[in-house]
């Protein structure tokens, strides 16, 4: 993720193909609306597309194996068809996995950290894919009924460092894997403000870090608005990779990109002074 020891963060644009994402759950159900937004996400500048057909906010219902691959399938051809941009499927299922990566999908972005389908890292090993492996505690069901702590930083690092030494047992390369804390995923909003405020503690394993905070709760108990979430997502996002975050996971891609301009040109100032 690194050029010559300058950063290049890296947007990751969310392609939500479901009805009950929590934010843009049912306006890119149907496939033509969420190729449409995969055109408009490549052209606003998107290095990543992340194509998922499951939400995973509690409460949201669980589908087949097979009503998955019929709704993420289709637009990830399309993508990696149409576009340079590399191509990422946001699921936990191996069956889906291999039907994506078939399709064209280069990363399996698993929020389970290859956790609930023991097939997923034999997959990820024998086909060479890049998997993202993020924190959550429990399942999207129960991770959020009171989650508890001692160290919140000291525990999601020890289970990513964990996971990723599962990872290169089962025969994923290291340079496949990328780090992610799971920012909303079995943590409270001060959970996620301390694991913001210590992303380096991550950084020190040296894989790749990526952040999804895009206008979640930690966000957006702070404004009655929806529409007011966008401006702290966008500075959260900006802090996020001062910190090291070499991928941030976003919904508006156009919005981030224009702001990562001015961070970018702000980290590669020569002056050799600390922010
Ligand atoms: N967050 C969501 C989904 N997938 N993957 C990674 N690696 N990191 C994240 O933080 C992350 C993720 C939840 O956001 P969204 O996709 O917008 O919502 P939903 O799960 O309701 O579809």
């Amino acid at each position: 993720m690194r050029d010559g020891g300058e950063k290049h963060p890296r947007i990751m644009g969310i392609v939500n193909v479901t009805p009950d994402s929590f934010y843009d759950g049912g306006r890119y159900f149907d496939a033509e609306s969420a190729k449409e937004h995969v055109r408009r996400l490549c052209a606003d500048g998107a290095d990543i597309l992340d194509i998922g057909g499951e939400s995973s906010r509690p409460g949201a219902g669980r589908i087949s194996e097979q009503e998955e691959i019929d709704r993420v399938c289709p637009v990830i051809e399309f993508a990696a068809r149409n576009f340079d941009t590399v191509v990422s499927v946001d699921t936990c299922k191996a069956k889906v996995a291999a039907e994506a990566l078939s399709s064209g999908a280069t990363i399996i972005n698993d929020i389970s950290a290859l956790v609930f389908d023991d097939e997923m890292a034999p997959l990820a090993a024998r086909t060479g894919a890049s998997v993202v492996l993020m924190h959550m505690k429990g399942t999207p069901e129960t991770m959020q009924d009171n989650p508890i702590y001692d160290d919140v930083v000291a525990e999601v690092a020890a289970f990513l460092e964990a996971r990723a030494g599962y990872a290169t047992r089962a025969g994923i390369a290291a340079e496949k894997i990328i780090l992610d804390p799971g920012i909303g995923f079995g943590k409270t909003m001060e959970h996620n403000y301390v694991l913001l405020r210590n992303l380096g503690r991550f950084k020190r394993s040296g894989y790749p870090l990526l952040v999804g905070l895009s206008r979640k709760s930690l966000i957006g108990r702070l404004y009655d608005d929806e529409s007011d979430r966008l401006p702290a997502t966008i500075a959260l996002n900006a802090i996020a990779v001062m910190a090291g975050a070499d991928i941030i996971r976003v919904h508006d891609v156009r919005e981030h990109r224009l702001a990562l301009e001015a961070v970018t040109k702000l980290l590669r100032v020569p002056d050799g002074s600390r922010i």
